[in-house]
Parts: structure tokens; C-alpha cells; sequence
């Protein structure tokens, strides 16, 4: 708690400068993240192909085959890739007191750079080019004008739209010193991530993922989101299959070769319960407490599976 909120007393103006009584606003929420105010949408130059919701926010129906051509995987292992590249590059400028807003202009930046559109801009009409998720917000959460404080936990979710498909990933970067606890959150996470890609098998159903991801989140004492979950990705977004992170017996599609999906696990502290901001997009844990994710686009493999968007070494270092 700050010391203005310790001298606040509940009827008071807020310090803020809401205007609203302390108790009806800000008392209870120290220490949590808060909505900052987001800029306008980037622009994107005429040259860079964009997909078909880039102007009207709402994508075309559409049905994809959930196993795809071989032009379809070369066409989503490059967009992959240079989403790997975006999320190295964005990654690499985090630190304490720049802001996600900032973070989404190196982004931008990046992704125009290597021909590609960012494909969350006006994806159902979210406004930025990537998703930021600082602390105990699990996902979506919008760059805006907070500044990164030393010791948050920071989610950067990229999605590349380059040759007509889409490759998705996303990474957690710690702000300067981080406390042991958010630490282990972080590394639990990524491995939850890993296991789920290990779990992945032509033959075996896509329930066997969940399964790996939940068993080591449990026995690590830590919650398993379930109101968000992977997808299936190419030509669209978002398309069949769903990839539950948690063992759910209707998760009962096979796995081909062929098939790609994303694995994103949302790993949390404390409840896996969500509640949603006012936004409409972001989704925060229940309690408070800190929520971690990473996620990769994976092509099921005659031997398992392989990696579309690998991470790559982040610029200068
Ligand atoms: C309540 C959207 C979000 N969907 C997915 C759409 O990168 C992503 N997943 O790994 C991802 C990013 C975004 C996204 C940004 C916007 N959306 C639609 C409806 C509700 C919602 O959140
Ligand atoms: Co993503």
C-alpha cells in the first residue's frame, strides 16, 4: 500500500482524482494492476497484405481443414517465425518504466519490418498489435500508459499474419528484480508448455495435453485457467480444434500429421477463476494473485511435433 492510500480514510476523494469516495474506488486495489489509457490503433502502410477482418474487425466464416496442405504448413512455419522474431525483439526492450504501449510501437515496428500485419489489430476489433498481461491479468490485457514496475511479471503474446496464415506465440519477461515466488510461477509455467508439446502424438486424442499440462500444475500447487484455451491456427486465427489445458474427456479429436494448434497455457498462483475488466477483453485472476503464460504454434509430426514459432536469440544478446 502506498502511503497516500494509508492516509486516505474511506470517505475521502479518492487520491486518484476520480472524483468517487476512496472506498468506492481505489480501496482495496493497491498493488493491483489497473487500466491505463490505451492509444490509438497503429497504422499499417497499404503494401502489407492484411487479412480479412483488418478493415471490418470481424472475420469471414470459413471452413479450414484441421490438417493442412503443405503450402499451408511452409506458409504458418515463416509467419511462425517471424512472430518468434517480433516477440525477441519486444521482448528485449522490457524494463522498469517503459510502458506496454511502448512495447506495442517496438512491436509494430518489427512485424512492418518483416512484411507481416499484427494480427490482433481489429481481430473482433481489439485495438493494439499485440496483448500485454502484467502480474495477475491472464490474458488480453491491452498496452497502455502504465509504466512496468520492478518486480512485475510481464506476458507479451505476438501474432504474425504473413502469407496468408497466422503464427502465434507468447513469452514471459521479468521486470528487474523478481520476487522467488513469481520466479517459480514463471518456470512452472513454461514447462507446463513444454510437457503439453511433449504430449503431442499422431494417434493419441488431444485430451492427453491437458492432461500433462494439469498434472504438473497441480502437483506444483498452482491453478489451470480453463475459460481460455489453444486453437487451432492457419489460414484463420482461431479454428478447430480446441486444445483444452486442462484433462477434458470431449477433447476426444485424434491428432494428425498435419494439424496445427497452438499450446498456451494460463498457470495461476492462486484461483484459476476469471473475472473480466470493464474493456471487455481482459481477463484478471479472481483473487489478485499472479497468472503466468507461454504458448507456441505446433505442427503434429509423424514423430510428434515440431515447434513453428522457436524462440530465437534476442537482439544483442
Ligand atoms: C475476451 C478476442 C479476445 N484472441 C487470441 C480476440 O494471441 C492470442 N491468443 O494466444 C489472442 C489474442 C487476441 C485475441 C486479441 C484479441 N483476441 C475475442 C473475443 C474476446 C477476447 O477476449
Ligand atoms: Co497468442
Amino acid at each position: 500500500m502506498t502511503d497516500t492510500a494509508e492516509r486516505t480514510k474511506s470517505n475521502d476523494p479518492c487520491w486518484c482524482g476520480s472524483g468517487r469516495k476512496y472506498k468506492r474506488c481505489h480501496r482495496g486495489l493497491e498493488g493491483r494492476v489497473l487500466p491505463g489509457r490505451v492509444g490509438p490503433p497503429r497504422v499499417v502502410p497499404a503494401a502489407i497484405a492484411r487479412p480479412d477482418y483488418a478493415e471490418t474487425g470481424e472475420p469471414a466464416r470459413r471452413d479450414e481443414p484441421m490438417v493442412k496442405s503443405p503450402e499451408v504448413i511452409g506458409a504458418v512455419r515463416a509467419a511462425g517465425r517471424v512472430a518468434a522474431e517480433v516477440l525477441a525483439v519486444t521482448g528485449a526492450a522490457v524494463a522498469p518504466g517503459v510502458t506496454t504501449d511502448e512495447l506495442d510501437a517496438i512491436a509494430h515496428g518489427a512485424y512492418l519490418e518483416r512484411g507481416a500485419y499484427p494480427s490482433t489489430l481489429n481481430y473482433h476489433g481489439y485495438p493494439k498489435s499485440i496483448c500485454t498481461s502484467v502480474n495477475e491479468v491472464i490474458c488480453h490485457g491491452i498496452p497502455d500508459d502504465r509504466p512496468l514496475a520492478e518486480g512485475d511479471i510481464v506476458n507479451i503474446d505476438v501474432t504474425a499474419y504473413l502469407g496468408g496464415v497466422h503464427g502465434d506465440c507468447s513469452a514471459m519477461f521479468l521486470v528487474g528484480e523478481v520476487d522467488d515466488e513469481s520466479r517459480r510461477l514463471v518456470e512452472v509455467t513454461r514447462a507446463c508448455r513444454d510437457l503439453g508439446i511433449v504430449a503431442v502424438a499422431p494417434g493419441r486424442p488431444i485430451s492427453d495435453i491437458g492432461r500433462a499440462i494439469e498434472d504438473h500444475a497441480h502437483a506444483a500447487g498452482y491453478g489451470v485457467v480453463r475459460a481460455f484455451i489453444g486453437h487451432g491456427i492457419g489460414e484463420t486465427f482461431h479454428t478447430a480444434p480446441s486444445v483444452p489445458h486442462y484433462f477434458s474427456p470431449e477433447a476426444r479429436t485424434v491428432m494428425e500429421p498435419g494439424m496445427i494448434f497452438t499450446i498456451e497455457p494460463m498457470i495461476t498462483l492462486g484461483s484459476w477463476r476469471e473475472k473480466m475488466w470493464d474493456n471487455g477483453w481482459t481477463a484478471v485472476t479472481v483473487d489478485g494473485r499472479r497468472s503466468a503464460q507461454f504458448e507456441h504454434t505446433l505442427l503434429v509430426t509423424d514423430a510428434g511435433a515440431e515447434v513453428l514459432t522457436p524462440e530465437v536469440p534476442a537482439p544483442g544478446g
